[in-house]
């Protein structure tokens, strides 16, 4: 099948916005290197964040950021060097180098039968209303969608998890729908889970979730083992951009891409469009070579609305931390012209 790309200044806007939210006008940003024609590219700079930036870490990867201040601020996947999975908090004032705390998260948690942290990974951050909140895949008898609240990136206050085990890949949308909140993860099982589909889940105060729905299915090639959400969803006037996250298995094990598809504004358990081609594949030496090689793994993007420049964070190889870049508007048309 042939790759349509639509790529070049005009995009899908035309100069006009389709991005549902405010200006970054400092979001880390790198324009497309000459004779790009991909609709992603990946930052000159990267891996942004070694495995080794503080001193307990084998590795620091599929980790989250968003705006805060007059710079960023973000919760960090950190595997120490005893192989304990841990999240981390950090500050940056460009969102390329970062300042992450050497100690762990201490969740504030009021509830004694969570309060036992047994592990936490795959963060994810999502501004609604008046606070951030964190969601990631905690231990409670297996992995599930734990949950906390920060204002400050501080003190964070832990919730109660989100579902049963086992879940993974809880991703916030960043208001209401229909008047409740909603989230999307991955039912999974408790190792490393040959399936997996999206499903959406509403809510009317962030504790309690029902009214399940089916989003998207595995289907062939690079999506055909299982599928994850990625960054928190985007809000466009085209639907809510999802990237999320592709596995394939082959004969060498797992291999982790990322796509792209739109989905509805009001009901968005409803697929408008699904590109068939990744936009990302393991190709480069830190995607390839690490830990657990061949793994791109998104979970978090800036935007800034006016201009549509999307920065994406993505793990590599479960070792280190990566950028690439986009343009909304551009990605739109090419979820289109792929669907
Ligand atoms: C998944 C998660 C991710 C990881 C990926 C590849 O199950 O554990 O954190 O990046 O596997 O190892």
């Amino acid at each position: 099948m042939a790759v349509k790309t639509q790529v070049g200044p005009e995009g899908l806007g035309g100069g006009k916005q389709v991005v549902v939210g405010l200006a970054l006008p400092n979001i880390p940003w790198e324009d497309r290197p000459a004779g790009c024609r991909e609709p992603i590219w990946r930052s000159q700079r990267n891996p942004i964040i070694p495995r080794d930036l503080i001193p307990c870490s084998n590795s620091i990867f599929n980790s989250a950021v968003v705006p805060f201040g007059d710079g960023f601020a973000g919760v960090f996947r950190c595997d120490d060097r005893r192989r304990y999975m841990r999240l981390h908090s950090g500050t940056s004032g460009d969102g390329v180098t970062w300042n992450i705390q050497p100690e762990p998260i201490a969740f504030e948690c009021g509830i004694p039968e969570l309060s036992h942290f047994e592990y936490g990974y795959d963060p994810r951050v999502c501004w609604i209303e008046d606070r951030y909140y964190v969601t990631w895949c905690n231990w409670y008898h297996g992995p599930t969608i734990g949950m906390a609240w920060t204002r400050d990136f501080q003190t964070f206050t832990q919730m109660e998890n989100a579902f049963l085990p086992f879940n993974r890949n809880g991703v916030l949308f960043p208001r209401k729908i229909g008047g409740k909140y909603m989230m999307l993860s991955r039912p999974s099982d408790n190792g490393h889970t040959p399936f997996g589909d999206i499903f959406l889940s509403a809510s009317p105060d962030l504790v309690h979730w029902g009214e399940h729905r089916h989003v998207m299915g595995t289907r062939g090639s690079w999506e055909s083992t299982k599928i994850g959400a990625g960054p928190v969803p985007i809000e466009t006037t085209e639907g809510w951009l999802l990237i999320y996250h592709g596995v394939l298995t082959s004969c060498n094990g797992f291999v982790y891409h990322y796509g792209a598809a739109l989905l509805d504004l009001d009901q968005p358990w409803k697929v408008l469009y699904r590109a068939q081609p990744y936009l990302m594949s393991p190709q480069r030496p830190y995607e390839c070579v690490g830990d657990v090689p061949n793994v791109v793994f998104p979970c978090a993007a800036l935007c800034d609305a006016p201009t549509g420049r999307l920065a994406i964070y993505y793990g590599a190889a479960d070792t280190v931390t990566c950028l690439a870049f986009a343009y909304v508007d551009e990605l739109i048309a090419w979820i289109k012209d792929n669907s």
